[in-house]
Order: C-alpha cells, then sequence, then structure tokens
C-alpha cells in the first residue's frame, strides 16, 4: 500500500486565497481559513478512509444495494446537492483576482484608505458577467455586460457592482422586475434563451421610453464586446465622495480598458455561440494564464455639490451619463487582474457582491434605482447562498476584522468566544464598540431632506431622448450601421406589428434618419410620434461627444489578439516562423490551421505542429488571417472549401487578411468565391507581401493592421458572400 501522506494544508488569508503574485501581505488572515490541495488518499467527509470506491455494498454478488452503504449515500448526497440557485440576473459570469493601485493620494476628494497611498496593492475580486441569459449560455450573445469590482480593504470590503454600458434601462428599482421578466425566455415556454430578439421584452421596450437610452447602447457594438479587456466598466449610478473634513463631492466611476474598447460583428457573434460558448471566459483565463495579466485604469468624472444642478440632466437619473466633453474623466488608479480562480464555483459563484458594501469617504446618492438595489442584493443572496451567514463563504470575507453581536444561523462558521452578545455591555468590557468618523467609523453624509410622501417621479427625469440622440450623433458611419442592423434583427424578430410601430415611433424621436433606416429594414412606414411627445423637454446639447465612440479608441497594441495562420503541407515555414517572431513579440498569439491535426511539413523540409484542423475552427475565433506562400500548401488550401470560408468570413468580419508570395492565391480564390468586385478583396486591411522573402515592412504593415482591430469600413462588406 503505497505510503499515505496528509493533505496538504495551504495557509490563506480571510478570502481564502492563497499568497497573490501581487505579494499583498494577507498573513495575519492565515489562521481563518485554509485552503486544502487534494491529498493522495480517499476519505469521507469525515475523514474515514475508504477502501473501495468502484462498488457500492451489496447483498451477494448479483443482489440489492444494501440501506446500510453509508459511504454511498454519503456521496450521493452530497452530489445531489452540489447546484445552487443561480443569480436571478448576471446568472453567467467569469471572474479572476487581482490588484488595485491608485496614482496619488485622493485625500482632498475622498477619505477611502484604498485611494490614499499608491505604494498600497489592494487585493480585488472582479465577475464579469452577461445579464439575461442562464449560466450555461453563450458569452457573446447580445447583451449588457456586468463588471463588478471587489476591493478588500483594511476599512472593509468596497464593492463597485457596474456594468460595461454607462446608463440603465429604467429610472425606478419598481421597474426592475418588469424589465428582467420582459427580457428572460417568456414564461410559457421558456424561449428564447439569452436573447432580447423576441416579442416580450419589445413589447416592455416600446411602452416605456425611459428605457431608449440604454437600448441606444444595447443595440450597438458594446452589447457584442471582443472581450472582457477590452470593455469599459462603469459604475453608472452617482455616487458621493466623502473628505476627512466631512465635505462631499458627486462621482462617477469608470473603467478604462488599456487595450482599449474593442467589439466583435454581429455576425460574428452568432457564429461563436457555437464555435465557442465560452469564448470571453476563455479569453480571460488564457490572458491571464500567459501573464498578460488585463488592465484597465480607474477614472471618476467628479461634480462638486454646489453645482448639482447645472446639467440638462438630473444626476439622479441612471438613464444618463455625464458627456466627458462636460466633465473629464479624471483617471486615479490602475486595477489588474493576476491570478485566475482555484475554483469556479467556491470564488466565481459563490461571491456575493452589493452596492451597499461601502467603505468610510464613499456613499450613495438619492438615484432611485440605487436605493433599491440596496435591499435587493442582500435580499437575493439569501435564497442563492442559502443563510445569513453568506459572508463567511472565504470569497465574500473581508479582510478587516468582523467583530460584532451577530451570532448563529444555518452553516455559521465563526466560533466567537465568551458569553457577550449584545450590546451596550459591561461584562465584555463594552466591546466590540462603536466608532466615529474620526476613528475610521463609517457615518452617512448628512443630507437635508424635506418633501412629501410621493409616489412621483421627477420632472427633472423627464427627458429620454436628448442623451440617445447624443450617442446616435457619435457614431461613426458604420457604428451607426451596426445599430441600425441590430434594430432590423430584433424588431424582425418581434411577432406583433404594433410593436414594431411603436419602438419604431420611439426612435423617430431620437433621430429622424434612425427612424427611416429601421422603418425601411422593417418594410413599413415610420409611424407619427405618440400624442404629447413635442411636450417633451429635449436638447441637442452637446452635438456630440468622442468617448462615445468606439472608432475613437486607441489602437496601438496588438496584445491579446489571435492571428490564424492558414497553412499545408509545403507551406513556406520561413514566412510563418518570421511571423509567429513578431506577433509573439508584439504579445498576440499565432495559430497555425491546417487541414488535419498533426504535423505538416513545411517546404524546406521542416516539421510544423499543428494547433487546429479547419473543421474544429473558423475564422470568428481569431483576429486576423496570414496565408504564407508555399506553391504545395497554396494548392491544398485553394482546394479546400474550409479554407476559401475562412477567408471569406474573416474578410465579410472586416479583420485583417494578409498574405505573401504564392499565399496572394488564396485571398484570390476567396474574393472570386465570396462574388467580391473584380475578384478583389478591396481592403483596407488587406495587406500584401509581394516575393520569396516575408520582410520586416511587411510584417510591420501587418502588426499594424491587426492594431487598428477591425476594419467595418470596408466598402464592400454588404456585396460579400460568406
Ligand atoms: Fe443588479 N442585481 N440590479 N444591477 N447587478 C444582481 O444580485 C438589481 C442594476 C449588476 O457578478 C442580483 O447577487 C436590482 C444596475 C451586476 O455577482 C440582484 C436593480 C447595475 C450584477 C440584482 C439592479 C447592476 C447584478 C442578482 C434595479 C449596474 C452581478 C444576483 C434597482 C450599475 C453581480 C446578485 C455579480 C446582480 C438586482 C440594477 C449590475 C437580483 C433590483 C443599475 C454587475 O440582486
Amino acid at each position: 500500500m503505497a505510503k499515505s501522506k496528509q493533505p496538504k494544508m495551504v495557509a490563506a488569508n480571510k478570502t481564502g486565497l492563497a499568497a497573490s503574485p501581487s505579494g499583498v501581505n494577507r498573513s495575519e488572515q492565515a489562521a481563518a481559513v485554509l485552503a486544502q490541495e487534494p491529498g493522495d488518499t480517499l476519505t469521507t467527509n469525515q475523514g474515514l478512509r475508504i477502501s473501495d470506491n468502484q462498488n457500492s455494498l451489496r447483498a451477494g454478488t448479483r443482489g440489492p444495494t444494501l440501506l446500510e452503504d453509508h459511504i454511498l449515500r454519503e456521496k450521493i448526497m452530497h452530489f445531489d446537492h452540489e447546484r445552487i440557485p443561480e443569480r436571478v440576473v448576471h446568472a453567467r459570469g467569469a471572474g479572476a483576482h487581482g490588484v488595485f493601485e491608485v496614482y496619488k493620494s485622493m485625500a482632498k476628494v475622498t477619505k477611502a484608505g484604498f485611494l490614499q497611498d499608491p505604494a498600497v496593492k489592494t487585493p480585488v475580486f472582479v465577475r464579469f458577467s452577461t445579464v439575461a441569459g442562464s449560466r450555461g449560455s453563450a458569452d457573446t450573445a447580445r447583451d449588457v455586460r456586468g463588471f463588478s469590482v471587489r476591493f478588500y480593504t483594511p476599512e472593509g470590503n468596497f464593492d463597485l457592482v457596474g456594468n460595461n454600458i454607462p446608463v440603465f434601462f429604467i429610472q425606478d428599482a419598481i421597474k426592475f422586475p418588469d424589465l428582467i421578466h420582459s427580457v428572460k425566455p417568456e414564461p410559457h415556454n421558456e424561449i428564447p434563451q439569452a436573447a432580447s430578439a423576441h416579442d416580450t421584452f419589445w413589447d416592455f421596450i416600446s411602452m416605456v421610453p425611459e428605457t431608449t437610452h440604454t437600448v441606444m447602447w444595447a443595440m450597438s457594438d458594446r452589447a457584442i464586446p471582443r472581450s472582457f479587456q477590452m470593455m469599459e466598466g462603469f459604475g453608472v449610478h452617482t455616487f458621493r465622495f466623502v473628505d476627512e473634513a466631512g465635505k462631499a463631492s458627486f462621482v462617477k466611476f469608470h473603467w478604462k480598458p488599456v487595450l482599449g474598447v474593442h467589439s466583435l460583428v454581429w455576425d460574428e457573434a452568432v457564429k461563436l455561440a457555437g464555435k465557442d460558448a465560452d469564448f470571453h471566459r476563455r479569453d480571460l483565463w488564457e490572458a491571464i494564464d500567459k501573464g498578460q495579466y488585463p488592465e484597465w485604469e480607474f477614472g471618476v468624472q467628479i461634480v462638486p455639490e454646489a453645482d448639482e444642478h447645472k446639467f440638462d440632466f438630473d444626476l439622479l437619473d441612471a438613464t444618463k451619463l455625464i458627456p466627458e466633453s462636460l466633465v473629464p474623466v479624471k483617471l486615479i488608479g490602475k486595477l489588474t487582474l493576476n491570478r485566475n480562480t482555484d475554483n469556479y464555483f467556491a470564488e466565481t459563484e459563490q461571491i456575493a457582491f452589493h452596492p451597499g458594501h461601502l467603505v468610510p469617504g464613499i456613499d450613495f446618492s438619492n438615484d432611485p434605482l440605487l436605493q433599491g438595489r440596496l435591499f435587493s442584493y442582500t435580499d437575493t443572496q439569501l435564497s442563492r447562498l442559502g443563510s445569513a451567514n453568506f459572508h463567511e463563504i472565504p470569497i465574500n470575507r473581508p479582510l478587516a476584522p468582523v467583530d460584532n453581536n451577530q451570532r448563529d444561523g444555518h452553516m455559521r462558521q465563526t466560533i466567537v468566544k465568551g458569553r457577550v452578545s449584545y450590546e451596550p455591555n459591561t461584562l465584555g468590557s463594552g466591546c466590540p464598540m462603536q466608532r466615529p468618523w474620526e476613528q475610521g467609523g463609517f457615518v452617512s453624509h448628512p443630507e437635508t431632506m424635506e418633501g412629501e410622501k410621493l409616489r412621483i417621479r421627477s420632472p427633472s427625469f423627464a427627458d429620454h431622448f436628448s442623451q440617445p440622440g447624443l450617442f446616435w450623433r457619435s457614431q461613426v458611419r458604420w457604428e451607426q450601421d451596426h445599430i441600425v442592423a441590430a434594430f432590423c434583427f430584433e424588431l424582425g424578430k418581434v411577432t406583433v406589428p404594433a410593436v414594431r410601430e411603436r419602438m419604431v415611433a420611439t426612435l423617430s424621436q431620437v433621430d429622424v434618419v434612425l427612424a427611416q433606416r429601421v422603418a425601411d429594414g422593417l418594410g413599413m412606414p415610420v409611424p407619427p410620434p405618440p400624442k404629447g411627445a413635442e411636450d417633451v423637454p429635449h436638447t441637442d446639447e452637446p452635438k456630440t461627444d468622442r468617448a462615445l465612440s468606439m472608432a475613437e479608441s486607441h489602437k496601438e497594441s496588438i496584445v491579446g489578439r489571435t492571428i490564424a495562420v492558414l497553412a499545408a503541407h509545403g507551406v513556406d515555414g520561413k514566412a510563418v516562423d518570421a511571423m509567429r517572431v513578431a506577433l509573439v513579440n508584439a504579445g498576440a498569439t499565432m495559430k497555425l490551421i491546417a487541414p488535419n491535426l498533426g504535423k505538416i511539413k513545411a517546404a524546406g523540409g521542416e516539421q510544423m505542429d499543428v494547433d487546429h484542423s479547419f473543421p474544429t475552427v473558423g475564422s470568428v475565433l481569431f483576429d486576423a488571417v496570414f496565408a504564407p506562400g508555399g506553391e504545395q500548401s497554396v494548392t491544398a488550401l485553394c482546394a479546400d472549401a474550409n479554407a476559401v470560408l475562412f477567408v471569406k468570413e474573416a474578410y465579410k468580419h472586416g479583420k485583417v487578411i494578409a498574405a505573401s508570395d504564392e499565399g496572394l492565391k488564396l485571398i484570390a480564390r476567396a474574393a472570386m468565391s465570396a462574388g467580391a468586385a473584380d475578384g478583389k478583396f478591396l481592403g483596407p486591411g488587406v495587406i500584401a507581401g509581394l516575393g520569396k522573402v516575408v520582410n520586416t515592412s511587411f510584417i510591420k504593415s501587418v502588426l499594424a493592421a491587426v492594431a487598428m482591430h477591425r476594419f467595418p469600413e470596408r466598402p464592400d462588406l454588404a456585396d460579400i458572400v460568406a
């Protein structure tokens, strides 16, 4: 019998996280939780060593199983209960650990401890999600993405539970269940999964004009990001910063991705749902695994309290953003994700975010949507995680000491000693004691309140169309084209004509050209705006705002991009190697795709490993395509329908197509098959390298083109058959 080894117990901090690569010292929490590595002896949950895990206990070799088999019963019982209810929204998510560092002290505006010292690395856990789909749905559905960040600060957990879209559909929390019921699969038949393109969603949206702004964003390519690493994050609501002296200012929170903001195109997103439903979570996992840590800069828009009423919109209205042209975003820190989870369920599934998890120096505003969220998040954790003690699950434990008089409850973990569990007390020397603001206690910002008790929407929330118009006007032509196409797709799936009509009438209040183009796509006239539309307040200032367009995003880097190289036997191996070196040095990944797995023999006789065969992948999984030369290879690929489709699709999706030497024939073959004018792909983003040698200037142009991300402005895309 093998010598039995004790299970290795790894000391971890209170969050249950083993020492992080960030070097954050959390050893003082080490005693609280032990993360475990698998040992070498199989046991029951009571530590009993198991001698046979293959056969249940039965009466005779062919007899019935005995109820006595406590080992079988324990194992099956645990298995039966291994699922918890999925989140009612944001069910599908992916998470990772990291650190946050502030650039310089923000003491002038907030006393929040983690925003004071650039030398401090605050541990974080981030969870990205889609909203509507179930846990097993596809990553690339058209949807808002959740962007939740937990800061484990010495003053307690601060959760910034945001989205990748800066505004929200509704103004008042009381409408949230209606909104979500409308977008979720319809209740009678549970169809469709993870999609807003159905009657009930558009029925609701077309009846509730305050949704228009967020709907414009949701119909843009922001709702189909290329990667979690390439999307922005927003706190959405207006919060407050409060300084040591108690002076408050309003603040909006932003996350700006270092890799820029980039998206998929719709046809790609649809195909990806089949080719790789885990496209986004895989991308995040692999980036961290490779040490290419995803980064975002933390930004704030600060508005002095005195300026609260200076805007054409209400700061408390979550359907409005503050245009960056009016209040610039100040970048104040950096978030780096540097460690994948050890266990998806224990960490990503069990983390329980809450917008009410604050630290002194950060406070709420009276946004009625935010106020409603403050009830919902604790409430939902009770049914999801099953106990009032969910804060004791390792991923939810604050680093800050937890000391109060709460005891007992389902699955209580902490054993608090002593007989005192009340306050005030003398038997426990008055402990634990409350702390005033000066000693780090949380004090709600004192705000003067007066008014009648009413169910009413403030008239300052009434302008539902100015900002959707600003968003529309700020998009470049191809972005507008994609928005029109998305509306045509979604409303085209609506079966009730009256819903389509109401929605197009709504769009006519945003922009007449938008409404006309969508109406044309749906084969209907633009209906007149609803009664009273002329009385709705409206402003066309500012005219545009650069920050609203993804076309303006920076495009200097190809980090995180994956480039497909199409090859068969006889490929120009030198070209492949030269490209591989250049891409890897620039932080990208190259994959060799061939008709079959295994190895191919290059023209020079060298063997090359194939990463994927054509039938197992598709161009949608890659950011760009390179077709190297080699007569034999190119001849084989030109005769391979999968290879030709690969190039056509990549072109149709606006991706870089590069070819050297005979590789150009494959591009020509694809262009011919795609019905391109004169049998040519016109570009931009089509890079041809002539001659046998793949030289520096060719490679440079390929890298520069990949950094541009996509070329959706290609004039011939509509004609390409792929
Ligand atoms: Fe949420 N939301 N929400 N939400 N939300 C949840 O809490 C809710 C809203 C957001 O990665 C739930 O733990 C109400 C805005 C994210 O675990 C639930 C209202 C924004 C996540 C809930 C809103 C968000 C959630 C479901 C209207 C952007 C995923 C599971 C008042 C600022 C968190 C859970 C994670 C999750 C309620 C509106 C973002 C039911 C009632 C606005 C990113 O409590």
